[in-house]
């Protein structure tokens, strides 16, 4: 069966992952390892990042994170989620290729970071609608202060620790079945082996067939 956007139901293909957390949670590293793992198992696996500020959309981003550029909060808001729009069809086609997605933040930090300057949280989640939906969400959950004192913090707009505790409530309103929160104060190890085990599980049912779903919960 096709869906009314052409997605067709429990189609054998890669899975989207996503990793999700407060800045310096983790993510990057972590999103590295597990594709670097998973290539070497001979799994296809892609390492995505959002924002994508290689594109003249993600470097308007990059300029008002780096607070070289001062930007309406709706405005930056639609910015991010258009630059996860322009990349939805090379996206869905990776994944349809059976090709993993490893992806560092996507639309639950669009919405966690809108929403915690104040935006309603419906409204920040409206734009996003219709982009691909992710098969596993893993939350690399550590508090604030502990993110802090980790090296580079301060640097970017968001970066803040008042800031970041507001973020952790919207992210906490955004999980559903889809997500997993890891505990992201263990070792670097550690957090890997739990990454890996989740990753494995998703992408073995995804290579068996598996719909696409899209965002917020709806099919494709
Ligand atoms: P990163 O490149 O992962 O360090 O992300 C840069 C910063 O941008 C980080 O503080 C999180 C924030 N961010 C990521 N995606 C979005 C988004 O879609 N909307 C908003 N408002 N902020 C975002």
């Amino acid at each position: 069966m096709v869906g009314s956007a052409g997605l067709s139901c429990a189609e054998k293909r890669g899975a989207l992952i996503v990793l999700e957390g407060l800045d310096r949670s983790g993510k990057s590293s972590q999103c590295a390892s597990l594709v670097s793992f998973l290539n070497k198992q001979g799994i296809s696996a892609e390492a995505w990042r959002f924002p994508d500020r290689s594109t003249a959309i993600g470097s308007m981003i990059s300029s008002y994170l780096s607070s070289s550029a001062d930007l309406d909060d709706c405005t930056v808001h639609l910015l991010f989620s258009a630059n996860r729009w322009e990349k939805r069809s090379v996206m869905e086609a990776k994944l349809k290729e059976g090709t993993t997605l490893v992806v560092d933040r996507y639309s639950y930090s669009g919405v966690a970071f809108s929403a915690a300057k104040g935006l309603d949280l419906n409204w920040c989640k409206a734009p996003d609608q219709g982009l691909l939906a992710a098969d596993l969400v893993l939350y690399l959950n550590i508090p604030p202060e502990v993110a802090a004192a980790r090296g580079g913090y301060g640097g970017e707009r968001y970066e803040k620790m008042d800031f970041q505790l507001e973020v952790a409530k919207y992210y906490k309103k955004l999980q559903d079945s889809t997500w997993q929160t890891i505990d992201a104060t263990k070792s670097i190890e550690e957090v890997q082996e739990d990454i890996k085990n989740a990753s494995l599980r998703i992408i073995a049912e995804c290579s068996e067939g598996q719909e696409l779903l899209r965002l917020w919960g709806t099919q494709a």
